[in-house]
């Protein structure tokens, strides 16, 4: 089994990157984002609460997140390799996921780090604002989101470089070419598909 953080700011591509590993590797995909807005708009009590943190642009509790995480990877036990995708977001969940891995006889391999700047992150979650009406691809809670990254998630890159786990890609340019530079990385530890989904 082969396990993937695809890390990054909020609009660094993320999920752009994830539906292509997705189709090229077979992986299973959580994206804590994604499983955040689907209890948000079933309006259980779970999504009630998460969604005055993620209007408001700040992370949901550490033990919201972790939870849902861990009945993930319970409920898919065959998958041939994860992509966690917006997850871990703290060094606190960071140590929850290698924890609840090391359960399962496995562990993170690498932590791909898409770089952007700053102001390129803004245009990119501006107009995504624009065509997905998100309600947290707005001007102020943006600005929130990314003061969230610097002061509780950077550091996570930071606690995996520790354990020689980090691999920084350039996250601008076109989305193909972003893609084949983390597959250079991936190509050490997995091949793709051969005959990957469209
Ligand atoms: P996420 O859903 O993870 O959203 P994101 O970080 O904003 O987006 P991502 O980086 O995936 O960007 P994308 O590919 O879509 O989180 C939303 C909120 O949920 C958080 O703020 C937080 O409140 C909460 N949350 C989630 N996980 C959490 C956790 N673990 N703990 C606590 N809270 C959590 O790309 C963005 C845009 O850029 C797209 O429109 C795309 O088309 C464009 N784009 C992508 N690649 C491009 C390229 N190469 N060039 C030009 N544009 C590009």
């Amino acid at each position: 089994m082969f396990n993937l953080i695809l890390f990054g700011p909020p609009g660094s591509g993320k999920g752009t990157q994830s539906d292509l590993l997705i189709q090229t590797y077979g992986f299973l995909h959580l994206s804590t984002g994604e499983l955040l807005r689907d209890e948000v708009n079933r309006k259980t009590p779970l999504g009630i609460e998460a969604q005055m943190f993620m209007d408001e642009g700040q992370l949901v509790p550490d033990e919201v997140v972790i939870g849902m995480i861990d009945s993930k990877l319970n409920n898919n036990p065959a998958a041939k390799g994860i992509i966690f995708d917006g997850f871990p977001r703290t060094v606190a969940q960071a140590k929850a996921l290698d924890k609840l891995l090391e359960l399962k006889h496995t562990k993170i391999h690498t932590l791909v780090a898409l770089d952007v700047p700053e102001e390129e992150l803004k245009k990119r979650l501006l107009q995504r604002g624009k065509e997905s009406g998100r309600s947290d691809d707005n001007e102020v809670t943006i600005t929130k989101r990314i003061t969230e990254y610097k002061n509780k998630t950077q550091p996570v890159a930071d606690y995996y470089d520790q354990h020689g786990k980090l691999e920084s890609v350039m996250g601008v340019g076109s989305i193909e070419d972003i893609f084949h530079n983390i597959q250079k990385v991936l190509e050490r530890y997995v091949a793709p598909l051969k005959n990957p989904a469209s």
